[in-house]
């Protein structure tokens, strides 16, 4: 029987699996579900319910702004409208918190316009629906809100088609003639996941392997597209990979293949999951030949949706050498695993990050509003892998490896200069407690003071946020009794003068500065309880 070829290459085996296997296999799933990473049926459906109430309120916008636009009841009606998903629930490998990222088509004659000046007020009057917030001005777009509890990110693409009936594919790249760019980016993400579910030959296999690379990833802290690891996407797209290799693999044999094969990879060539496509229109298409800051990828994984690109053009050298170490470091587990020697739980240890280093380098942003603080940084973060690129360039340093999430904190002040020095990283003898920003940027920055007793709340009436990034450094050891001291001032002030150059900075609301910390000066926060940190060195070294 000639089997289907999947992907560019031929199959590396297509062995199916042996009892053993299949045994490993039902101990991965196992595990998964141990570790808490399945939603319960009950709640799955209710995601499906949100999913036609979406539906119905899309088919309700589109026929009312076709109405105001004087087209006839029928043609309004015939005017369509479709959802469609993306992301981890199109994936199918979301969990109990997961947002639904849910995209609205629409025909031409309904705009972004529309999308905010009547979409909005239709979401807003519902009573399932709370914590809408509309972000207009972003680089996607979006409406982000709860339905029934479940976050919803929705975006919008505008097609130069008259109707969306409900059987419209996105497959097909003609689509895409004619429709504004910041639309082509909004139809991406389902494009591109909807391929990608095309292209693997079992769609089971795929998910179970992808369920724990992604909760290895997160757990190994690598899992990161802003400050320079693969995203959701690019995992997606390096298992998808696999399972072309091993078309009848099961997710075990899929996830230790996956370290061997990828740690050992001859990179920069790039991860495929097909040839990629020349399309109908004038955009840039992922070309290493002809685009040499294309040619600068270090680990390219090339969305296989027209027009592809890539999805780690993030990846530094630092954070290279760290993903290719923890590849390494699981194919090793993963051996053992399969060896029968060691269970699937050891795949999954916590990062030792924060053992990891002497020296590292934190990066504060604060600023006095939680809802300014969000923004900010938000900022700071998505220029952290700049300092990273900066920082690898000085002599000294041999590895700059990002963290990959901040840890936010409130400081309550009692005089504006108090919340000044804090703001400038001065002084942290404040009181301080651990803050969810998006939750306090909701309540507004005037209750804040509310959650303190009495008194002494009135007394403490500057709030400073920060947040706090953290990079470890590997630094190369010179011989002879006086090494160089080391010296970041020419990246640390390109990094800050990177980040003031954002066009809402705001300087008397902002501030971001960067200190040196050893490993056991590091807050307790970084550390869980009971966590046993780093000691000081006993001995002087000579
Ligand atoms: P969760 O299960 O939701 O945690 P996910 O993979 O669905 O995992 P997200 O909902 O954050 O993750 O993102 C879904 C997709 O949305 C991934 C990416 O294509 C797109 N996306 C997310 N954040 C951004 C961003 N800041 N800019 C551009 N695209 C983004
Ligand atoms: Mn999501
Ligand atoms: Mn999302």
């Amino acid at each position: 029987m000639a089997s289907k070829q999947w992907g560019i290459t031929p199959p590396i085996s297509t062995a199916p699996p042996t009892e053993k296997e299949n045994a490993l296999n039902t101990a991965l799933v196992n595990e998964l579900k141990a570790q808490n990473l399945f939603e319960s049926a009950q709640d799955s459906e209710k995601r499906v319910r949100v999913l036609q109430e979406l539906q119905a309120i899309t088919t309700e916008f589109v026929r009312k702004v076709s109405l105001s636009k004087h087209m006839s009841e029928k043609m309004a009606s015939e005017s369509g409208g479709k959802i469609f998903t993306y992301g981890s629930y199109r994936l199918g490998v979301y969990g109990p918190g997961s947002d639904i990222d849910t995209l609205v088509v629409v025909p031409k004659h309904v705009s972004r316009e529309n999308f905010f000046q009547d979409l909005e007020p239709m979401l807003r009057a519902r009573p399932e629906i709370t914590d809408l917030a509309a972000v207009p001005e972003a680089y996607v777009p979006i409406i982000k809100f709860k339905f029934l509890g479940i976050s919803i990110d929705l975006i919008f693409a505008r097609l130069s088609i008259p109707r969306v009936p409900l059987d419209l594919e996105l497959s097909d790249s003609n689509l895409l003639k004619g429709v504004e760019e910041r639309c082509i980016l909004s139809l991406n993400g389902t494009r591109v996941t909807d391929q990608i579910l095309q292209l693997v030959p079992n769609r089971a296999v795929f998910k179970h392997a992808l369920r724990a690379i992604k909760f290895w990833a997160q757990r190994r802290a690598i899992y990161a597209n802003v400050v320079g690891f693969p995203g959701g996407v690019a995992w997606a797209m390096m298992v998808a990979r696999i399972c072309q290799l091993y078309p009848n693999a099961v997710s075990a044999v899929i996830v230790s293949k996956f370290f061997r094969i990828l740690s050992q990879w001859n990179w920069p060539q790039p991860v495929l999951l097909k040839p990629i496509d020349d399309g109908p229109l004038q955009v840039r298409v992922w070309n290493p030949k002809l685009y040499p800051s294309d040619k600068a990828h270090r680990m390219p994984i090339i969305t296989p949706a027209y027009p592809s690109m890539c999805a780690t053009h993030n990846i530094t050298p630092s954070t290279q050498t760290v993903i290719l170490r923890e590849m390494a470091r699981a194919g090793l587990i993963v051996d053992d695993i399969m060896a029968g020697k060691k269970p699937w739980s050891a795949l999954f240890e916590k990062h030792d990050f924060f053992h990891r280093y002497r020296y590292y380098l934190t990066v504060t942003a604060a600023s006095k509003t939680a809802d300014s603080q969000l923004k900010w940084s938000g900022l700071v973060e998505s220029k952290l892998r700049h300092f990273v690129t900066r920082l690898e360039l000085v002599d000294a340093i041999t590895l700059a490896h990002p963290f990959n999430k901040g840890f936010n904190k409130i400081y309550m002040c009692k005089t504006e200069e108090e919340a000044q020095q804090v703001a400038n990283g001065v002084s942290t003898a404040v009181v301080a407690k651990d803050a969810n920003l998006e939750e306090a940027a909701k309540a507004g920055d005037q209750n804040e003071h509310k959650e303190g007793e009495g008194d002494a709340a009135d007394e403490k009436k500057f709030s400073v946020y920060t947040t706090t990034f953290y990079i470890g450094l590997e630094i190369e050891r010179k011989k002879g009794p006086q090494s160089k001291r080391l010296d970041i001032t020419w990246p640390s002030q390109e990094f800050s003068e990177m980040c003031k150059k954002w066009d809402k900075f705001d300087d008397t609301m902002m501030t971001v500065f960067i200190k040196n910390t050893r490993n056991y000066t590091l807050p307790d926060e970084v550390f869980e309880p009971g966590e046993e940190r780093p000691k000081p060195p006993t001995k002087k070294r000579i």
